[in-house]
């Protein structure tokens, strides 16, 4: 059995524990508290370690998911979580555009612990006010050729579909062979 390590990160409160509850086969080892310091009373729980879960894809290989905390002040694990990964999901709450540019430092960050790929997921695609995906790629500064696909962290098909999308470029860019030329 192959497995393959993907982080899923992002700023407070985008999703990442949602994330990785909607998919994962085994129940997720969360590491949620009650939020100390609820001014904002956003929510009730935040993940200060980590969130694991696991999916399996198919016969031969299997996804470990680790979320990270959001919370600055938890940060300090971020670096051990990305140890080994072979790829990471910037989860970012497309309606709470005071989040971008937080969620640019932490995509940042992340690219400078590894050049692994990397997708963005435009969250929280069923709030009203979420921002398109293409002007989230705008709003977040990012380059043409880096992917935002549309999520809904709470819908089981669409966290798979971001998921089996960061799985594709993974895979094509550990193809270690060039594909031989197709004959006519
Ligand atoms: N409407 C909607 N709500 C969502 C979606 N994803 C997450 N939520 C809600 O957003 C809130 C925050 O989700 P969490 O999964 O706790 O976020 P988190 O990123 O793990 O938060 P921290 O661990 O505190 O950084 C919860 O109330 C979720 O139910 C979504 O796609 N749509
Ligand atoms: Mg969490």
């Amino acid at each position: 059995m192959q497995t393959v390590k993907m982080v899923v990160t992002g700023p407070f409160s985008s999703g990442k524990t949602a994330f990785i509850g909607s998919v994962s086969e085994i129940p997720v080892v969360r590491t949620e508290r009650k939020i100390s310091d609820n001014t904002r009373n956003i929510k009730e729980q935040t993940t200060v370690a980590m969130d694991f879960g696991r999916i399996t894809i198919d016969k031969d290989l299997a996804l470990y998911l680790f979320g990270t905390p959001g919370q600055k002040r938890f940060d300090f694990m971020w670096e051990i979580l990305s140890e080994g990964m072979l790829g990471f999901i910037v989860i970012v709450d497309s309606a709470r555009p005071e989040t971008f540019r937080e969620a640019r430092r932490i995509l940042d960050t992340f690219r400078s612990y590894s050049n692994t790929p990397f997708v963005i997921a435009a969250n929280k695609q069923d709030d009203e006010d979420a921002w398109p995906p293409d002007d989230l790629k705008i709003a977040l500064s990012l380059d043409q050729d880096m992917r935002v696909l549309p999520c809904i962290a709470t819908d089981k098909n669409s966290v798979k579909n971001v998921l089996l999308e960061l799985l594709y470029i993974i895979l094509e860019s550990t193809a270690d062979e060039p594909k031989p030329k197709r004959k006519r």
